[in-house]
């Protein structure tokens, strides 16, 4: 075949969504660009998709299903057929059904394609054996469920808009790693004059955008927007019309403020009442503020509440109305397609039992699990590396009686431990629709390529398994074609409201806005902010301690620029870029530790002692130390990872992770 340029997208965990043209004869992919006429791409990848070609590619990508032979974690497979394959996998399930129940069985699956079918398809199939349902809330869903009891679920800006911005604040987000897009809007809003301030716990790269770099106490970012918001009272600059028509509870929220000391808070957050002035005042005063919320801060034991006050700022100064301004967290295009027509929970007979997906090293190893976990099915996912409470998980992947089949890409840390491997297909093999969570369009893919060896898209791999448990319903015997299509068509209220323009550019592949509600309205039950909601726990905003712990340092784990959790780490290019595990410290605290850079260094607290590289830099404020990017077992210096470090504690609501409320102690290497 000719080579062709095909439409297709990231399929990564980025709010990006992009769209890329791919050059390929049908069989291989010689390079992908970013697409010129998708509205947020603008013709730009970032740098760890800029030769994807190298990951579709690999000379390690699994081709064949793979058993088991050595011990569990020894990395011995031997390859046998698909039918070997799905005749064990379902042997031993219609086994473990009949003895167990069907809540023996665990899915455990996140983000590794964010594609509608490829992300959400193994729903359907486990609501259809009954299995335990798993709480997917690894990521952002302290921050969810924060601003959903204050704004509901109001989305926000359009990113477009940045560049419209005279005053953005990045609170918690290091965008030239997480968000290149966003980035490069707020690239243009400097030009244009916008001051750009970053709220921190250390010096990411993302402060060479920031005329000011804030580094705060890791946990307090709460009480810090509430000395704000007292502060704003105070000079008279709350907006009270604003307030009056499209908030509630705003008198009960300004007596609670009383209660705010700024000299306490300065002492708390390490930022001088001076600044927090200054950061409150010209925020204030801007014509254009917006907030980039991060999801880092919310990752705290308190970090739901941390998500609820900080809103409160665009809320008593009416950024909210104020053009271009409010608040940018998450965007969810999520409702563009009916997201039932492919999870199917009407498959499910009776709801079964919710594990969550931070504790699975307690799932697996509780003794009093009832049913016990015997069979975990995972995909789009790699927990031993990205599971909190590492060393617990490995111990729950290791368990002899554990039937673990892994659907992958690659031989994960995860895959090492499976008894059954199969092998995945990448987002370039098949179609899919994408429904970014930072941008507000949608798109559906084209297949650029043939899989290579037997690799099959995750949809293709839930239906024969479905076939082969004999499950009767002809949804599982649509092609990956087919459900995207059937999705794309199921009517929704956005796809009914598109032109036909609209549709042509959705059915050329092409990435189709999404239409702004022009009306400023809150999506709350009583559709305006709630800064009461009598009925919680913390009936106002207030500031509530993370967990915290007796240990010195605050622990905190961030992204790297270099890969996106444990994904590209098969890639040798960015790997030698990104380098080895490092520690970052600040030389104060490295000193006191008799530690200097370049040396080995064990970080250390109740749940585990991990080897690193200490990297002592003044980017990390004293008190603090970070661990970049997710690093595999065979990367790592002593066999384990940072998230070892991290406890499976959960947000004070939405269940989410608090990987950024551990504390540690150092001790030199002997
Ligand atoms: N290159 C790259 N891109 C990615 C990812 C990646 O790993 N690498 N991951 C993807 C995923 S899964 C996600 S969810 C998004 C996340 O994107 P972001 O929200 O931008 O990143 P987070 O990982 O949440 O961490 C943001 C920052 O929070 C800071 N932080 C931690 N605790 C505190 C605190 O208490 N207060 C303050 N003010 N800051 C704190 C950390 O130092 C970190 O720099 O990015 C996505 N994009
Ligand atoms: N230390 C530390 N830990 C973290 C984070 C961190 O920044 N630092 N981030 C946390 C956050 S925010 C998140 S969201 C989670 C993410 O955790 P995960 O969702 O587990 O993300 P990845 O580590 O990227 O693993 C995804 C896996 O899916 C595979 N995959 C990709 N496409 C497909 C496909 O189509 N089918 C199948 N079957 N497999 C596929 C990839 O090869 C990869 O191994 O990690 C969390 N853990
Ligand atoms: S990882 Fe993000 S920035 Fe990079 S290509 Fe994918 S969507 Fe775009
Ligand atoms: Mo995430």
């Amino acid at each position: 075949m000719e080579h062709q340029w095909k439409r297709t997208a990231c399929p990564y965990d980025c709010p990006d969504g992009c769209g890329i043209l791919a050059e390929t004869d049908g069989k291989h992919l010689f390079k992908v660009k970013g697409d010129p006429e998708h509205p947020v791409t603008q013709g730009f990848l970032c740098r760890k998709m800029h030769h994807y070609e190298k990951t579709v590619h690999h000379k390690d990508r699994l081709l064949y299903p793979l058993k088991r032979t050595g011990p569990k974690g020894s990395g011995e497979f031997r390859q046998i057929t698909w039918e070997e394959a799905l005749e064990e996998i379902t042997f031993k399930w219609k086994q473990i059904l009949r003895e167990s129940g069907g809540e023996a069985i665990l899915p455990y699956s996140y983000s590794g394609s964010e594609h509608l079918i490829a992300n959400k398809c193994g729903h359907a199939f486990f609501h259809y054996l009954g299995a335990s349902q798993l709480d997917r809330t690894i990521c952002s869903k302290g921050k969810g469920a924060g601003l959903s009891q204050i704004i509901g679920s109001t989305p926000g800006i359009p990113i477009g808009e940045l560049s419209s911005c005279d005053y953005i604040v990045i609170w918690s987000s290091n965008v030239t790693a997480t968000w290149l897009h966003a980035q490069a809007q707020i690239l243009q809003a400097k030009k244009e004059g916008a001051k750009v301030i970053l709220i921190e716990a250390y010096r990411t790269p993302s402060a060479s955008l920031a005329d000011e770099v804030l580094l705060v106490t890791p946990g307090t970012d709460a009480a810090l927007a509430l000395a704000m918001d007292k502060i704003l009272l105070e000079e008279g600059l709350w907006d009270q019309d604003f307030l009056k028509t499209y908030t509630s509870g705003a008198e009960e929220f300004r007596d609670s403020l009383k209660n705010t000391s700024l000299p306490e808070v300065s002492a708390l957050t390490g930022i001088p009442v001076l600044k927090i002035r200054r950061l409150a005042m010209d925020y204030a005063n801007a014509k254009s503020p917006v907030i980039i919320m991060g999801t880092g801060m919310t990752r705290q034991g308190n970090g739901a509440m941390t998500a609820r006050c900080v809103a409160t700022l665009p809320a008593v100064t009416g950024a909210f109305r104020k053009p271009h301004g409010g608040l940018l967290a998450n965007i969810s295009t999520a409702a563009a397609f009916y997201q039932e027509a492919v999870t199917r929970p009407d498959f499910m007979k009776k709801p079964s039992r919710i594990l969550n997906m931070n504790q699975l090293g307690v799932h697996l190893t509780d003794p009093a699990m009832d049913p016990p976990i015997r069979s975990l099915y995972v995909y789009n996912s790699n927990p031993a590396c990205i599971a909190p409470n590492q060393a617990l998980v490995l111990q729950g992947l290791a368990r002899e009686d554990l039937f673990t089949v892994v659907h992958e890409r690659f031989l994960t840390d995860t895959a090492k431990y499976a008894d059954i491997i199969l092998p995945a297909d990448t987002s370039m093999e098949h179609e899919d629709l994408v429904t970014p969570y930072g941008a507000s369009f949608v798109q559906k893919t084209e297949k650029v390529l043939d899989p290579p060896g037997e690799c099959r898209s995750n949809w293709d791999t839930f239906c024969l398994l479905a076939k082969a448990m004999g499950f009767a319903h002809p949804f599982f015997t649509l092609t990956n074609q087919e459900i995207v299509e059937q999705v794309a068509h199921t009517p929704t209220k956005w796809r009914n409201a598109w032109s036909p323009e609209e549709k042509a550019h959705f059915d050329a592949h092409i990435g189709t806005l999404l239409p702004r509600d022009p009306s400023l309205h809150f999506c709350t039950a009583s559709g305006k902010l709630e800064f009461l909601r009598p009925e919680l726990p913390h009936p106002l905003p207030c500031y509530i301690p993370n967990y915290g712990g007796k240990f010195p340092l605050h622990f905190i784990i961030a992204p790297s620029v270099y890969s996106i959790n444990s994904t590209f780490t098969e890639r040798e290019d960015l790997m030698e870029k990104r380098g080895p595990m490092y520690l970052l410290l600040n030389p104060k605290d490295a000193a006191d530790a008799g530690i200097s850079s370049g040396e080995e260094v064990l970080a250390c607290n109740d749940l585990a002692q991990v080897r690193f590289l200490a990297k002592v830099t003044e980017d990390t404020p004293s008190g603090t130390a970070v661990a970049e990017g997710v690093y595999t077992l065979s990367q790592s210096l002593g066999g384990l990872t940072c998230n070892a470090l991290c406890s499976h504690r959960l947000t004070d609501a939405g269940n989410g992770s608090t990987f950024c409320d551990n504390r540690i102690f150092l001790k030199k290497c002997l």
